[in-house]
């Protein structure tokens, strides 16, 4: 007789507990009174497009979530089991900015409805890449001392503006700096000459809405050796004639291929009588300089001289000089 009687008790017991649980589960859901509470991750402005996250919160939980974006109709999104949040996708305008008014609220599951909360965003278009222009240096060109390339990119007027600008000197590691404008430097070391010839930097900038600009390159050449003139030839020549100077310009790769060149005639007495000029002449390859002897010259053993200055601006150490005899 006492197991039943235990067993009776064990009963009550549990349908006490669950009575107790069940009314606490309703005075929980009945007893609240307080309406859900919804943020939004809204900030004032976006380009090309924006995602608007609405996120509620309730004690009892929440049941829906609405939004209203400018005048279209009213959105309703269930919660269900899932997370109390949604998403509001804002499009672009083709060009131009837009402004937008979204309003949003929530309800709970004790029938609880919030106050709505508005707030306006502008979305604003820009698909167009900034543009920059490399200064400091010319493409192409040869130099002697270290070169510092300026770059500095701009973005269209009401466009989003530069966000990075992206730099490469030859096989280095990008460089990418929070800013419009940058410098990159090529050195030179003109003892060991190492840092002769090419260099490429490649660079881009890209504009806070995401543009990126195509691949830019400028190219600079550095060259450090100096030319070295040469007349190994001796010249002659009658009065009234044309005088032949034979010379060459040495200069050791990588060069710009040309030098510009300027020979000087001196008489005996070491006074200058010609001077010569040519702004662009083959290195590395045997050349001739003509003039006519005046026939008012005395008879006599001239000098010539031969300078060099290179596509970098390198000149030589010391000028070539042979003789020119007048008869
Ligand atoms: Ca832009
Ligand atoms: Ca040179």
């Amino acid at each position: 007789m006492r197991k039943p009687r235990r067993l009776l008790l064990m009963i009550a017991a549990a349908v006490i507990v669950l009575g107790i649980c069940a009314v606490s589960a309703y005075a929980a859901l009945s007893d609240d009174s307080t309406a859900p509470v919804t943020t939004s991750d809204a900030v004032s402005s976006y380009w090309n497009g924006a995602t608007v996250t609405l996120s509620a919160t309730d004690d009892s939980g929440v049941a829906y979530i609405y939004y209203k974006l400018d005048q279209s109709y009213v959105h309703l999104y269930r919660v269900g089991s899932g997370a109390s949040e949604t998403s509001v996708a804002v499009a672009a305008p083709a060009t131009g900015s837009a402004a937008h008014t979204l309003k949003f609220w929530a309800q709970d599951n004790a029938g609880n409805v919030e106050k709505s909360t508005t707030v306006t965003l502008t979305v604003a278009a820009d698909t167009t890449a900034p543009v920059t222009v490399a200064s400091g240096a010319t493409g192409g060109a040869w130099y002697k001392a270290a070169v510092a390339v300026h770059l500095a990119a701009t973005d269209e007027v009401d466009g989003s503006g530069v966000a990075t600008l992206t730099s490469t000197l030859d096989v280095g590691t990008p460089v990418v700096v929070a800013a419009a404008s940058t410098d990159v430097n090529i050195a030179v070391d003109a003892t060991t000459h190492a840092n002769d010839g090419a260099h490429t930097i490649t660079y881009q900038a890209a504009d806070v809405a995401g543009n990126v600009e195509s691949l830019q390159t400028i190219t600079v050449n550095i060259d450090t050796r100096r030319p070295v003139p040469k007349a190994p030839y001796a010249a002659s020549v009658y009065r009234g004639h044309t005088a032949t100077l034979k010379y060459k310009v040495a200069d050791v790769a990588p060069n710009s291929g040309t030098a510009a060149v300027v020979i000087k005639v001196k008489n005996s007495a070491g006074k200058l009588v010609k001077t010569l000029q040519y702004a662009s002449k083959p290195v590395n390859m045997a050349l001739t300089a003509k003039f006519t002897v005046p026939g008012t010259w005395k008879r006599g053993t001239y000098r010539f001289y031969v300078y060099a200055t290179d596509g970098a601006g390198n000149t030589q150490l010391k000028a070539a000089s042979n003789r020119l005899i007048v008869k």
